[in-house]
């Protein structure tokens, strides 16, 4: 007896390989399904392995008709069936197409490499646009567990997984809604001197005097005999009402027996290193605990560990948007982005000194066509 074991995709196709080799009158005596290759314990295939006997008489028949020694008519190895060599055949295309399509796999799933020329490009692209370095290593994690090696060769593709990268970490609000019966109260907080008294102004001229809402200002800014008058002055421009606070009682009382459909509440500037400062306006906030809809103003010029900063120790007032201001000071918006997560959505982004138009509804599109991508594509 000779034993021989033959493997290919199917079982069909093994029989067939068997035959093909050691003639038609062969025994199956085993088979067994297997997996081979892929890469990395994926992709992996079956095959099918069959073990067959063979008498060697029939053997030495074989070997005698192959060389044409007993029968009258030299035997073909396919003689016995045409089909067969055509099943063999298409199952050896078949096989090839597969190996050809294992191979694309494991090429395609190879890692990223993320010191191409183009990653290295987009590297330098984000780097000038202000992103930290950071944000990088992390984008740089993520392209490799997601690209697959032609993809990180396509720049196209690498901005177009970039643009997806930020849009998926920013979410935006749309607009201010108004109360239901009562008053939506609009806070407006953040460090000193970002704009929060003049995006409250354009606002309130945007709600009160375009949209014609009732509208009435109130601030919590009360030692600073200037930011009363700048605030006081816009209101009496607006002919809005506009009262100063300076307890939580007052807080509460003047949103309670309001009429509004909006009151705008503007704040000091707190630096972020002044718990004490944030604790006393948490305290004033406490006053009133819904409708309330607190926005942290932060400037596009600010540094991105100040950004941060102000991000986690603004906090303890709980805001839960996000207005960024003087848009038109930088041309890079890199850092701010980075910092921006799902949870604190982006409202509004100001763009200049100008009362009421430089506001706009922040838009994801719009910030990301702020990223300058033209060094990308060029040489
Ligand atoms: N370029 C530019 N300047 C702005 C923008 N928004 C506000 N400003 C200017 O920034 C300066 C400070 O604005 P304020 O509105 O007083 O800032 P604030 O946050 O109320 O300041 P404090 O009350 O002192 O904390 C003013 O000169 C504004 O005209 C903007 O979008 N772009
Ligand atoms: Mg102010």
């Amino acid at each position: 007896m000779i034993y021989r074991t033959f493997k290919a995709p199917t079982y069909k196709e093994a029989v067939l390989k068997a035959k093909i080799e050691m003639g038609s009158n062969v025994y199956i005596i085993g088979r067994k399904a297997i997996k081979e290759g892929g890469f990395l314990g994926m992709f992996a295939k079956n095959f099918s392995e069959i073990t067959v006997a063979k008498n060697e008489d029939d053997n030495n028949k074989v070997k005698n008709t192959a060389s044409g020694g007993m029968a009258s008519q030299p035997r073909n190895v396919f003689n016995q069936s045409e089909n067969d060599k055509k099943w063999y055949e298409s199952g050896i295309l078949k096989e090839l197409s597969e190996i050809k399509n294992r191979l694309k796999e494991i090429t395609d799933v190879k890692k990223v490499e993320t010191d191409s020329s183009h990653f290295n490009k987009l590297i330098a692209v984000l780097l000038a646009n202000d992103f930290p370095q950071d944000y990088i290593n992390q984008l740089r994690d993520e392209f490799e567990n997601e690209l697959t090696v032609k993809e990180s060769h396509d720049p196209k593709v690498l901005e177009e997984k970039f643009r997806e990268h930020i849009l998926k970490s920013i979410e935006t609000s749309g607009p201010i809604q108004l109360g239901n019966g009562r008053p939506s109260v609009v806070v407006l907080v953040g460090p000193t001197g970002v704009g929060k008294t003049t995006t409250i102004a354009k606002l309130a001229a945007s709600f009160g005097v375009l949209q014609k809402h009732k509208v009435e200002l109130l601030t919590i800014d009360s030692y600073r005999i200037a930011a009363i008058e700048q605030l006081g002055k816009y209101a009496e421009l607006m002919q809005l009402p506009f009262t100063i606070i300076n307890t939580r009682e007052e807080f509460k009382s003047a949103v309670k027996n309001s009429k509004s459909d909006l009151i705008f509440v503007d704040t000091a500037g707190r630096s972020q290193k002044n718990n004490l400062g944030l604790a006393e306006l948490r305290s004033i906030l406490d006053g009133i605990n819904s409708n309330l809809d607190i926005h942290l103003v932060l400037s596009a010029t600010t540094k991105y560990r100040d950004a941060l900063d102000i991000m986690t120790r603004f906090n303890q007032l709980m805001y839960n948007k996000i207005i960024i201001t003087k848009i038109d000071e930088t041309n890079t918006i890199g850092s701010l982005l980075s910092i921006m997560n799902r949870e604190k959505k982006l409202s509004y982004i100001t763009t200049g000194q100008s009362v009421p138009d430089d506001i706009e509804l922040a838009g994801k599109e719009k910030l990301l066509d702020m990223i300058l991508f033209e060094d990308f594509y060029a040489g």
